[in-house]
C-alpha cells in the first residue's frame, strides 16, 4: 500500500467557478484520488479556498459585506458545490485559516534566516483620507490613451492599455473616490528567487516524466529573457496574512500582509494540518505526509493544475520550500490542463456566459458533468464544450451504453427469474472469451488511470462498458430462454455480476451512479477486479438485488435548445 498526497489547485474565493475551471484541476484530482483509494492505496486529497487579496476585498466591497464574513460565506457555497459534485476531499480548507497564517510566517522567515528576502523601497500611491497605500488595482482616474475616465491604476478596460497608476489624468481612489492622494515611499520583501535559479532548473530537469505542458512552461520562465526574476512577496492591503518574520514582528512591515500567490500554495500544508485539527488527530498525523524527516519520504505526492498556475508550482512554490532549508515535501508530478471553451469563445462571469457549478447541478445530476469533462478534458489541447456534443455523450455513453445495459439485465431477470441471481451452470467459452477482452481492457485502463491520462481512460472505460453490451447482444438470454432456461440463468448471473464489476471500475468518473449500481446489487462489495474471474462470481446464486431507478435519463432537443439559450450570454 502507497502512500499518496493529492492536492487541487485551490478556487479563489471571489465567486462560483465555471466548468472549466472544475474540469482543471479539481475534477481530475478527485478522480485519480478515487482511483488511489479503491486500489488500497492511503489517500490524503486536500483542497482549500484561496482566499486572500485585493480580488477577495473587491468582491465583498461589491456586496457589502466585511471581507472575513464574504469569504466565510464563500467558503460555505463553494464547499456545498464541491460536494455536490462528488469531490472527495480529505480536507476542503481555508488560505485564511491560523494554520496558514501561523505556516506562511514561519516560511517567512526561514527564508529572511536563510537570505533569501531583501527589502526593496518603492514609491506608491497613499490615500491621506483612506489611511492606507492604494493597490494599482484600487486607483482610479482617466486613461491617458483613450480617455476612459474610469480605468484602473494597472490597466484601462477600454483600450487594454497597461498602465502606471502615475499615467492615469485626475487619479482617484476606487475605494472611497478622494483625489486626496500623495506618492510616499514604502517598504516590500523580496522574495530572492533568481539566487535559486540553479536549484530550481536542476529539480525540474531531473522530472523526466512530467507533461510536456509543466516542463514547457516552467522552463520558458526560467530561461526567458533575464530569467527567474526576484518577486515581491509583501502588499498594503489589510485581507491577508500579517507580515512577520516567525512569530516575531518585522519593523517597517507593520500594517502589510503576505502577497495572496505567497501564501496560497502554503495553504496546501496548512490545510493537511486544518485536517488534523477536524478529525483530532495530532501534529504528527500531517507532519507525516509533508516532512520528509517525519515520514513523509515514502508519500508521492501529485499536483493537479491549469495551465496559467503552472509558474506559481514550479518556480515560487518550490524557491519557498528550497529556501525554507527544512526538509518540507516537494511535488514529484504536476499534472496541468489547458482550457475548456465554452462554445466557441470564452466562459464569461461578467456575461454570464457559459454554466457555472451551482447551475450545472440544478439543470443535470453531477456524473452527467463528471462523465462529460472528464472524458473530454483539456489534456493536449484546448477543449470545447457544445451542448450538441455533451448531449450525444450523455446519450451515448451513458444512456445507451451504461444504463442500457443495466436496465436490460437486471429488467430480464426480475421478469424470468426474480429478483435473485440465478445460478445456471459454470461460464462457457463465450464468457470465457468476454472475460479475456475484459482483462486486457481493465489492465489497459489501470495503466492509463495510474499515468492520469484521463481522457484515454474514459474512453477505456467505456470500452468496458460496451464489450457487455455487446455480449448481452450476441448472448440474447431472452432467446436463450426459451430453449435453455439454465443457460439463461448463467447468462443473467454473468451481467449482474457485471454491474457491480462496473460500479467499481466506473467509480472514480460517475460516483453517484456507482454507488446506486452497487445499492441495487444489493453489496458493498467494491473489491478492485485483480482478478477479474473471481470479480465475475462476486456475487453467487440466490443474491438478492433490485432494479434500479433509471441511471441516466436522455437529455431531448428541447432541453437542449432551452440550455443553449440560457447560458449564452448577455451579449450572445
Ligand atoms: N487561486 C488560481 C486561480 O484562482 C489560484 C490557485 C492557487 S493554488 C495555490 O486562478
Ligand atoms: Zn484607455
Amino acid at each position: 500500500m502507497a502512500r499518496h498526497l493529492i492536492t487541487s489547485a485551490l478556487p479563489y474565493i471571489n465567486g462560483i467557478k465555471h466548468l472549466g475551471n472544475l474540469v482543471g484541476s479539481q475534477l481530475p484530482a478527485d478522480a485519480y484520488a478515487r482511483y488511489l483509494r479503491a486500489r488500497g492505496n492511503e489517500v490524503m486529497f486536500i483542497c482549500a479556498t484561496d482566499e486572500h487579496g485585493t480580488p477577495a476585498e473587491l468582491a465583498a466591497a461589491k456586496t457589502g459585506e466585511p471581507v472575513a464574513d464574504y469569504c466565510a460565506r464563500m467558503h460555505g457555497e463553494q464547499s456545498a458545490l464541491a460536494a455536490g459534485f462528488g469531490l472527495s476531499f480529505d480536507h476542503y480548507g481555508r488560505s485564511s485559516s491560523d494554520r496558514n497564517r501561523v505556516l506562511t510566517q514561519h516560511f517567512a522567515g526561514q527564508l529572511a534566516d536563510n537570505g533569501y528576502i531583501r527589502e526593496v523601497s518603492e514609491k506608491q500611491v497613499y490615500s491621506i483620507d483612506d489611511g492606507r497605500f492604494l493597490p494599482d488595482r484600487y486607483i482610479e482616474g482617466t486613461c491617458p490613451n483613450c480617455g476612459y475616465d474610469k480605468a484602473r491604476g494597472d490597466q484601462c478596460e477600454n483600450c487594454t492599455k497597461q498602465l502606471d497608476p502615475t499615467d492615469l489624468i485626475n487619479p482617484r481612489s476606487a475605494i472611497s473616490g478622494s483625489t486626496n492622494l500623495e506618492v510616499r515611499e514604502t517598504k516590500h520583501l523580496y522574495l530572492r528567487q533568481s539566487t535559486l535559479k540553479g536549484d530550481i532548473a536542476e529539480w525540474i530537469d531531473g522530472k523526466k516524466d512530467w507533461p510536456i505542458l509543466t516542463t514547457s512552461i516552467a522552463r520558458k520562465w526560467l530561461n526567458d529573457g533575464d530569467g527567474l526574476q526576484d518577486r515581491g512577496i509583501t502588499r498594503d492591503l489589510h485581507w491577508g496574512v500579517p507580515v512577520k518574520r516567525g512569530d516575531q514582528d518585522w519593523p517597517g512591515m507593520e500594517g502589510k500582509v503576505f502577497y495572496v500567490w505567497f501564501d496560497a500554495p502554503i495553504e496546501y500544508i496548512a490545510a493537511t494540518a486544518e485536517w488534523a485539527d477536524s478529525e483530532g488527530k495530532s501534529d504528527a498525523d500531517w507532519r507525516r505526509w509533508w516532512r520528509l524527516d517525519e515520514g513523509a519520504e515514502d508519500v508521492t505526492y501529485t499536483q493537479f493544475m491549469g495551465k496559467d498556475n503552472v509558474p506559481f508550482h514550479t518556480l515560487s512554490f518550490p524557491a519557498t520550500i528550497i529556501g525554507s532549508g527544512e526538509p518540507w515535501k516537494l511535488v514529484d508530478y504536476i499534472k496541468s490542463f489547458n482550457y475548456l471553451t465554452y462554445d466557441g469563445g470564452q466562459f464569461s462571469t461578467s456575461q454570464g456566459r457559459g454554466v457555472f457549478m451551482d447551475q450545472a447541478l440544478e439543470i443535470l445530476p453531477a456524473d452527467y458533468w463528471r462523465w462529460w469533462l472528464l472524458s473530454h478534458a483539456p489534456e493536449s489541447g484546448d477543449s470545447e464544450f457544445t451542448w450538441e456534443n455533451f448531449q450525444q455523450s450523455v446519450n451515448k455513453d451513458l444512456a445507451d451504453v451504461l444504463g442500457n445495459f443495466v436496465s436490460r439485465i437486471t429488467k430480464f431477470c426480475r421478469s424470468k427469474f426474480g429478483e435473485e441471481i440465478p445460478a445456471g451452470g459454470s461460464y462457457g467459452d463465450e464468457e470465457q472469451q468476454l472475460l479475456d477482452a475484459l482483462t486486457t481492457r481493465i489492465r489497459a485502463y489501470e495503466g492509463f488511470m495510474q499515468a492520469m491520462e484521463v481522457r484515454k481512460s474514459a474512453s477505456e472505460l467505456r470500452a468496458i462498458w460496451v464489450l457487455g453490451n455487446e455480449y448481452l447482444q450476441s448472448a440474447a438470454p431472452w432467446s436463450t430462454f426459451k430453449t435453455d432456461p439454465e443457460k439463461a440463468a448463467m447468462q443473467v448471473r454473468l451481467g449482474l455480476n457485471l454491474i457491480r464489476l462496473y460500479a467499481v471500475l466506473s467509480s472514480p468518473f460517475i460516483p453517484f451512479t456507482s454507488d446506486a449500481m452497487l445499492q441495487a446489487m444489493g453489496t458493498d462489495n467494491a473489491d478492485w477486479p485483480d482478478d477479474v474471474t473471481a470479480a465475475l462470481e462476486a456475487l453467487p446464486a440466490g443474491h438478492a438485488f433490485t432494479v434500479p431507478e433509471v441511471l441516466f435519463a436522455k437529455i431531448t432537443d428541447d432541453q437542449r435548445a432551452e440550455w443553449e439559450e440560457r447560458f449564452k450570454g448577455v451579449r450572445g
